[in-house]
C-alpha cells in the first residue's frame, strides 16, 4: 500500500485518546521500580567526590562488616574478573585518517577517578538504607589531580595551569577527534569573493536531561538455567543486551532477557548503556542475588549523561542580494569524561550533516574538535547535534539579515531550497519539503503583521518587545545501515515488527521501537486497525521485552513511526498477502481477484465477501484450507531498513517582552509550523511539539549546567540550582502543520519527536537580540536569565544602568 492510500485509510489523522493513559492516570503504571523480586537486594554506588584524582588506596573492610551487607566491589574486582569497558557505538576517523581516541571506559574506576560522579565503589546490601549507610564506610585515598571542564581549556592539560590534566594516558592532549565535513578550499574561494561575509562566535549551553523517572535497574540471576533478567528504565533494550553481553560482560546473548517496562521519559539520556546496568548484572550472580538500584535526583544531575556544550566559530559569506555563498564553521564539542554510546556521532553525523539548513547554501566546509573533560560523559539529548546546528544556523541566519539591513524572514525566503530531491553539500539528499509554506502559515498564525503595533504598546510601558525566527530542518530515522557503517556507526539502523493475528481476529504487535511517553500504543494500534479494517481496541502493542520481541533497535532520533511503524507496515503487507490466500480458498476464487478494504475480503466483480475475523480463524482451524499449499497460522515478522532519513521542517517565530530594569523575558507568544509529512494523531504530534519546544524554551531562558572551572564541582547538582521550565512559564502555543509526505516510508510520515526542542532555541534568543538591538546589544549567549539580559543592557549601553 502507497503512503497517499494509507493516508485516506479511517483512523489515519483521527486523534484518539491514549490507549495508555488509564493505566498511567490511575497509578497502574508499572516502572522499573515497581518491580519487586522476591529476597531483592538495593545497591548503592559510591561516587567521586573529585573531578580528576588517582585513586590511592581503597579500604572496604569496614564497609562489608556493617549490617546487612552482602558484598562491596571495587574496579579490582571487576579487573580480575576480566570485565570489558563499556563500548562507544560509533568510530569517527580524524581528517589524518586516525581513529578517534577511545579511551577504556571501566564500570568501576580503575586507578583513576575522571568526573565528580565516576562510580568508585558497589555496595549491595539487603535493604537500601544499609547499604546507604555501609557505602559511606568505604575509605578512598585519593590524590587529586587539576582538572579541565571547559573545551577551551582542555587542550592546556599538558601545560600551563592545568597542567596534569590530561585524563586519560590515550589522549595526553585531551583531545578525541579532528573531523570535518566538505569542501574546504571551494568555501575559502567563495568567502574570498563575497560581497558581505557575517562572523558569529556562540555557545550551545550544556543541559541535564531531567526525565520525571530516574534510571533504575534490577538485575536476576537464574542459577538454574544459567540466565538473567534485567529490568530496566531504558529506550532500546535489545541494544543494551547486545552491547552489554557482546562487548562488555562476554555473555551468551540469549542468556540474558532485558526488560524496559514502563519507562517515565528519556530524553535520549535512557538510549545509553551505563555502568550502573553492567554493574548489577554482573554482582547479580556473583552474589546469586536480585539486586535494584534506582537514581536518586542527585546521582541523576552528576551521572546521567549530558547534552549539547559547543563552542562555535560561525561565518557567512553572501552576495550583494542576500544569498548564501558558503558556511564555514569550526566546532569545538566537549565530550565530557569518557565516551558514551553515541557521543561521538553527535557533534560529528548528526550535527555537521544539518548545517546547511533548509537553505541552498551551495558549499559548505566544517570542522570539529572534539575533547574530554572532567565532567559527565556528553551524548544524545533530545535533538541530539540537530539543536546544535540548528541554534548555529538560524542564529547566523538572522544576524546576516540584520547587518544586511533585511527582515529576518525575507533573508530567509530568499535562500530557501524550493526543489526536491535536494542534494545538499554535507551528505543529506532531502527528498520533499515545502518550506516558504511552513514560513507563509507561522507568519499568518503569528500575526506578524501585528508585531508593529504589539512592539508600540510594549515601548509605551517601558518594555523591549522582539520578534525571533527559525527555520529548522532536521533527519530522523537515521539509515540506512550500509551508509550509517560506511560512516562509523557500529550497529544496525533497521527496526522489526512482529503482527500477530489471534484466531478471533483480534492482534498483538510486537515491535522494536520503544515508547516512553510517545503514545506508540494508541498510534502503532491505529495503523494496524486501519490497515486491518479492525477496532483500535483489537491491537494490542508489546514493546521493550527481549524475551517478547523479535528483535529491535528502541527509540531514539525520532524514527518509531517511520522506521518502526514501517516495519509493520511490512509485516502487514505480508498478512494481507497471506489472508487473501485464505480468502480466496474460502470464496473458491483466484488470488488475483481479491480485494481486502475495510476489513473485508471481496471476489472482484462479484458480491462474494468475508470479513477478516473469518480468515484468522480459518487460519488457526484449517479444516478448510490449502494446507498442501498454505502454512496455518497468521503471524508476519517483517524487518525494515530505511533508504534515507525522514526531514522534517518548519518555522518557528517567538515573540518576547522584556523588562530592561531587571532583564526578565517572558515568550509572549509562540507559534510552530511543522511539516511532519502525514499525521497518524494529530494530538500526540501536538503534544510532542508542546513537549520539544518547553524543552528547547527551558534552553534557551534558563536550563544551565555549570561545573566550577577549577574544581570541577558541578555547581548544579540540584533542582535549586538547574532551573527547569514549568507550565506558567509558556504563553499558549499556536501550531501549524503543512504536509509534504516522505517519499520513501509507506506512511509518508516524518519524526515529531524532538522538532520542538531543534526549532525553539534560535526562535527564542533571536527574539531576545531584536528586542535588545536597539539598545545596541549584538551577542547574546543562552540562557536568556534575567541576569544574563541585564548585564547584557548594562555592558552595550552603560546609560542604561538604573
Ligand atoms: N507521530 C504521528 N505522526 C507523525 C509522526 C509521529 O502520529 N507524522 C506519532 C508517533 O506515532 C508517536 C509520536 O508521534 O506516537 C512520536 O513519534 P516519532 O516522531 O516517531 O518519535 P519516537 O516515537 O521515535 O520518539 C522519540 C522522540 C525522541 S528522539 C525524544 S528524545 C523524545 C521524544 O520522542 N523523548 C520523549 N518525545 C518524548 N516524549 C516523552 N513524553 N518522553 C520522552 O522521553
Amino acid at each position: 500500500m502507497g503512503a497517499s492510500d494509507f493516508s485516506r485509510l479511517p483512523h489515519i489523522g483521527e486523534s484518539l485518546l491514549r490507549k495508555e493513559d488509564y493505566r498511567f492516570l490511575t497509578g497502574a503504571g508499572q516502572y522499573t521500580d515497581d518491580v519487586v523480586l522476591a529476597a531483592q537486594s538495593h545497591a548503592v554506588f559510591v561516587r567521586s567526590p573529585h573531578a580528576h584524582a588517582r585513586i590511592e588506596r581503597i579500604r572496604t573492610d569496614a564497609a562489608r562488616a556493617a549490617p546487612g551487607v552482602l558484598g562491596v566491589f571495587t574496579g579490582a574486582d571487576v579487573a580480575a574478573d576480566k570485565v570489558n569497558g563499556l563500548p562507544c557505538g560509533w568510530l569517527i576517523t580524524s581528517t589524518n585518517g586516525a581513529p578517534m581516541k577511545e579511551p577504556p571506559h571501566p564500570i568501576l574506576a580503575q586507578g583513576k577517578v575522571r568526573y565528580v560522579g565516576d562510580h568508585v565503589a558497589l555496595v549491595v546490601a539487603q535493604t537500601q538504607q544499609q547499604a546507604r549507610d555501609a557505602a559511606e564506610l568505604v575509605e578512598v585515598d585519593y590524590e587529586a589531580l587539576p582538572a579541565v571542564v571547559h573545551v577551551a581549556d582542555a587542550a592546556a592539560g599538558t601545560t600551563g595551569a592545568v597542567a596534569g590534566a590530561a585524563l586519560h594516558d590515550i589522549a595526553p592532549d585531551n583531545h578525541c577527534f579532528k573531523w570535518a565535513i566538505g569542501d574546504r578550499t571551494a568555501v575559502d574561494a567563495a568567502f574570498a569573493d563575497a560581497a558581505h561575509v557575517t562572523r558569529l562566535d556562540l555557545l550551545n549551553n550544556r543541559l541535564i536531561p531531567n526525565a520525571i523517572e530516574p534510571r533504575a535497574v534490577i538485575a536476576s540471576y537464574q542459577r538454574a538455567n544459567d540466565e538473567y533478567t534485567l529490568y530496566v528504565s531504558n529506550q532500546n533494550p535489545h541494544v543494551e543486551r547486545l552491547l552489554m553481553t557482546a562487548f562488555v560482560l562476554g555473555l551468551p546473548e540469549h542468556k540474558v532477557r532485558v526488560i524496559a517496562p514502563d519507562v517515565g521519559g528519556g530524553f535520549g539520556s535512557k538510549i545509553f548503556l551505563y555502568a550502573e546496568d553492567v554493574c548489577l548484572t554482573w554482582a547479580a550472580k556473583k552474589l546469586q542475588r536480585n539486586i535494584k538500584w534506582v537514581a536518586d535526583r542527585s546521582e541523576s544531575f552528576l551521572c546521567d549523561a549530558h547534552g549539547r556544550d559547543h563552542s562555535s566559530h560561525a561565518e557567512m559569506a553572501l552576495d550583494e542580494e542576500g544569498r548564501f555563498l558558503a558556511l564555514r564553521v569550526h566546532t569545538d564539542a566537549n565530550l565530557g569524561a569518557y565516551l558514551s554510546t553515541f557521543a561521538s556521532a553527535v557533534p560529528t553525523i548528526l550535527y555537521a550533516t544539518l548545517l546547511a539548513g533548509p537553505y541552498r547554501t551551495p558549499l559548505v566546509h566544517v570542522e570539529v574538535d572534539a575533547w574530554f573533560t572532567n565532567t559527565a560523559p556528553v551524548d544524545a539529548y533530545r535533538g541530539a547535534g540537530r539543536p546544535e546546528a540548528t541554534y548555529l544556523l538560524e542564529r547566523l541566519v538572522s544576524r546576516c539579515a540584520w547587518e544586511m539591513g533585511l527582515e529576518q524572514d525575507e533573508l530567509r525566503k530568499r535562500n530557501f531550497i524550493t526543489s526536491f530531491p535536494y542534494q545538499t553539500p554535507v551528505a543529506l539528499q532531502y527528498d520533499i519539503g515545502d518550506y516558504p509554506a511552513c514560513m507563509a502559515q507561522a507568519q499568518q498564525l503569528a500575526d506578524v503583521a501585528g508585531f508593529a503595533a504589539r512592539r508600540a504598546a510594549s515601548t509605551a510601558k517601558g518594555l523591549l518587545r522582539g520578534i525571533g525566527y527559525s527555520s529548522y530542518i532536521e533527519a530522523c530515522g537515521i539509515a540506512p545501515s550500509n551508509i550509517a557503517g560506511a560512516l562509523g556507526a557500529r550497529a544496525g539502523l533497521f527496526e522489526c515488527g512482529e503482527v500477530r493475528v489471534h484466531p478471533t481476529g483480534s492482534v498483538t504487535v510486537f515491535t522494536g521501537s520503544h515508547s516512553h511517553g510517545q503514545g506508540h500504543e494508541t498510534t502503532f494500534a491505529q495503523v494496524v486497525a486501519a490497515r486491518l479494517g479492525i477496532a483500535v481496541e483489537s491491537v494490542d502493542i508489546v514493546h521493550g521485552d527481549t524475551g517478547r520481541v523479535p528483535f529491535g533497535m528502541g527509540t531514539y532520533g525520532s524514527r518509531s513511526i517511520s522506521v518502526g511503524g514501517a516495519a509493520i507496515m511490512k509485516a502487514l503487507d505480508k498478512i494481507e498477502t497471506k489472508a487473501k490466500k485464505i480468502a480466496a480458498h474460502l470464496m473458491e476464487a483466484s488470488d488475483a481477484d481479491i480485494d481486502f478494504a475495510n476489513g473485508e475480503f471481496s471476489v472482484r466483480g462479484t458480491d462474494k465477501k468475508i470479513p477478516f475475523a473469518q480468515v484468522a480463524l480459518t487460519a488457526y482451524v484449517p479444516h478448510n484450507y490449502p494446507l498442501d499449499k498454505l502454512e496455518p497460522g497468521l503471524n508476519e515478522t517483517a524487518f525494515y531498513d530505511p533508504t534515507n532519513f525522514t526531514f522534517p521542517a518548519g518555522t518557528y517565530i517567538c515573540e518576547v517582552e522584556i523588562d530592561p530594569a531587571t532583564g526578565a523575558t517572558r515568550v509572549d507568544r509562540f507559534t510552530a509550523v511543522d511539516d511532519f509529512g502525514t499525521i497518524i494523531n494529530p494530538m500526540i504530534v501536538e503534544g510532542q511539539v508542546h513537549g520539544g519546544v518547553a524543552q528547547g524554551i527551558g534552553q534557551a531562558l534558563m536550563e544551565n549546567c555549570v561545573y566550577d572551572r577549577e574544581t570541577g564541582q558541578l555547581l548544579t547538582g540540584s533542582f535549586m540550582d538547574y532551573a527547569m521550565p514549568r507550565a506558567d512559564d509558556f504563553p499558549d502555543f499556536k501550531l501549524g502543520h503543512v504536509c509534504t509526505p516522505c517519499t520513501h516510508n509507506s506512511l509518508g510520515t516524518k519524526g515529531c519527536g524532538e522538532a520542538g526542542a531543534i526549532g525553539s532555541p534560535p526562535a527564542v534568543i533571536n527574539a531576545v537580540l531584536d528586542a535588545l538591538r536597539p539598545l545596541g546589544v549584538r551577542d547574546f549567549d543562552m540562557p536568556a536569565t534575567p541576569h544574563r539580559v541585564w548585564q547584557a543592557i548594562q555592558q552595550a549601553n552603560p546609560s542604561a544602568k538604573t
